[in-house]
């Protein structure tokens, strides 16, 4: 799905700002029909939970309406007119007065409604929007809902991440042509010096004697190749490569031509790279690629998981500061403008799909259970792996075309080790791989599934391994971590032959909290513990990358062991460094870029 942009054929408004807020409980029946009666007003993007003192806001479990006046502009008259909504999360149900014309299912993807046959040029529409928050045994991620004697919900998860709701990223309308292009592929290529851009256009339907056009010029603007027809390539000379750490993109401009006159245009900024998993090497444009930095989240005070530009901004330079080149979008595809911004800095990009939580042994092992099964007609079946497969056909739909996203991780620690845990993936793994055949593609492991009881790491191309020794195991003892996570690595190296990125690895520490004996919660503590994996990693050959659990404090599901949220960032959830920050940096810096 191509993301909106203004150009001479298209035009384009943020609807972004106060929309009128209620919780379902506060309006009656059917509320896109009038005006929302509420004296409340969130802000779009941002999740609602924070904003407000109230406790009912914070904990809601349902849905929530915003609402808000949209003026179609004069000149749109004859053009398409779209609605389109960058996520709702985790479900979202538009209204344009009182037509209901779009809802969508899977809070981190974007969709849209043509909404020409409402609306007229110069003219005012009442758009309404619900957003669920609910998860249930059939989303991605996966919960479910308790309500308690007083008819209380209560939204469990068995992600770690707190479960912020509503509309965190952009809404837009926008204008284009009757003709026009409805999506790009693009794939590149690289022959000795010359680069291999191959493009797929799909439009609408074309009347007689219109065609597609595809120019390609570098980042001066000046004209490097040219394309006719839906399908086809250009070749550029000389090709300069998009590399890690020095972004290099290409203006591409897919056209719809009639009688000679442009009817529709829409540029998309194109990369030159390749990607490749040979051996236990993973590869960008042929040379070994060394993953140095974080998993993240989307989150920060007051908004949430709402989408912020100097969050964004801010994030990067943070990393490239201390010489870190990647992330992983934990645990759910992040904002468009996250990735764009990526493409153009040169950051390398692990996109995850919202899969997390998968895992019904985490809370078993806590309980004492064993006989519990993740996998299966009882728990995640059939409509759980419909769900993850459709939010799959999202995402890659979304991202396909960013030279920053390198790998798919398909799931965050799902349960690998229960029986059913090969049906369940096989089928994603391959409709991953026949939506997308270039890249390569990696799952999340947890310590459940060892080198010897997982049942899926043969299918992937990278194992990503998220370990704890030092913490949740061997607590306080990082002589038997550094034993431990050896032993258990070598043992992946062994069994598999196939890159191993260590996925996550850290410890909480509060900041300010120090303690000469390395105790764990001090800073002095997290860094030890970040030297430890650092040592053990620099012994194992197949380890192409390391990526620190997290780069920020977050809001966590409010549980015991959560102090005000997840502390495992080395940076304070305002982004103010640890000490971790400095031993990083001061490795990172004197590895290759
Ligand atoms: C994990 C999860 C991550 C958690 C982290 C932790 O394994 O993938 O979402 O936040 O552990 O801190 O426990």
């Amino acid at each position: 799905m191509l993301t909106p942009r203004s150009t001479a054929t298209r035009e384009l408004v943020r609807l972004d700002g106060l929309w009128r807020f209620a919780l379902e409980s506060a309006v009656g029946e059917e509320p896109w029909t009038s005006a929302l009666s509420t004296t409340r007003e969130a802000p779009v993007p941002s999740s609602y939970n924070d904003l407000f003192v109230d406790a009912d806001v914070h904990d809601h479990v349902g849905v929530v309406w915003y609402q808000r006046m949209v003026r179609v502009p004069r000149g749109w008259a004859g053009e398409r007119v779209f609605v389109r909504l960058d996520s709702a999360t985790h479900e979202g149900v538009v209204y344009v007065d009182d037509e209901r014309v779009a809802s969508h299912v899977g809070g981190y993807t974007p969709f849209e409604a043509d909404i020409t046959h409402l609306v007229s040029a110069g003219q005012e529409f009442r758009l309404t929007i619900g957003v669920d928050n609910r998860l249930t045994r059939h989303s991605i991620p996966p919960g479910n809902v308790e309500t308690d004697g007083r008819g209380h919900r209560r939204q469990r998860y068995m992600h770690d991440f707190f479960n912020y709701g509503g509309l965190a990223r952009s809404v837009w309308l926008y204008s284009a042509p009757v003709e026009r292009i409805d999506d790009i592929t693009i794939v590149t290529e690289v022959e000795g010096s010359t680069g291999i851009v191959r493009y797929d256009v799909a439009t609408t339907a074309l009347g007689d004697g219109a065609a597609v056009r595809v120019r390609v010029a570098d980042a001066d603007g000046r004209p490097v190749g040219e394309s006719r027809g839906a399908t086809g390539s250009v070749r550029i000379d000389d090709v300069r490569l998009w590399q890690p750490g020095a972004a290099y993109l290409y203006d591409l401009v897919a056209e719809v031509i009639r009688d000679g006159e442009v009817v529709d245009s829409y540029p998309l900024a194109v990369g030159v790279r390749t990607v490749e998993v040979r051996g236990n090497r993973f590869l960008i444009n042929g040379e070994p690629f060394y993953f140095k930095g974080f998993g993240k989240h989307e989150d920060s005070p007051v908004r949430g998981k709402g989408h912020d530009d100097a969050y964004l901004v801010h994030d990067v330079d943070l990393m490239r500061w201390m010489g870190a080149n990647s992330f992983r979008t934990s645990h759910y595809p992040y904002a468009e403008e996250v990735l764009d911004y990526a493409d153009r800095q040169g950051i390398v990009v692990i996109d995850e799909t919202a899969a997390v939580g998968l895992n019904l042994a985490i809370a078993a092992g806590y309980l004492g259970q064993t006989d519990i099964r993740t996998f299966g007609p009882e728990s995640f079946g059939d409509p759980t792996r419909d769900a993850h497969a459709q939010h799959l056909r999202e995402l890659i739909a979304r991202d396909k075309n960013h030279p920053s996203v390198v790998m798919w991780s398909i799931a965050n620690e799902p349960d690998a080790r229960d029986q059913g845990a090969r049906d369940y993936f096989a089928p994603l793994v391959a409709l991953t791989r026949h939506l997308d055949p270039t890249r390569p593609i990696t799952y999340a492991n947890m310590i459940l599934a060892r080198p010897d009881t997982d049942r899926i790491a043969d299918m992937f191309d990278v194992l990503s391994i998220n370990r704890y020794y030092g913490w949740y195991q061997d607590t306080n003892d990082l002589a038997a971590a550094e034993v431990n996570l050896e032993e258990e690595l070598r043992g992946w190296e062994r069994a598999f032959g196939k890159p191993i990125v260590m996925s996550e690895f850290g410890a909480d520490a509060v900041v300010g909290l120090h303690t000469v004996l390395d105790q764990p919660w001090s800073e002095d503590y997290q860094t030890a513990l970040l030297q430890t994996y650092h040592r053990v990693i620099d012994r194992v050959d197949a380890v192409v990358g390391e990526h620190v659990w997290a780069f920020a404090d977050f809001q966590a599901m409010p549980i015991t062991q959560r102090v005000d949220g997840n502390k495992k960032g080395v940076f304070t959830r305002d982004r103010r460094p640890k000490g971790a920050v400095h031993a990083l940096r001061a490795r990172w810096t004197s590895m290759p870029a």
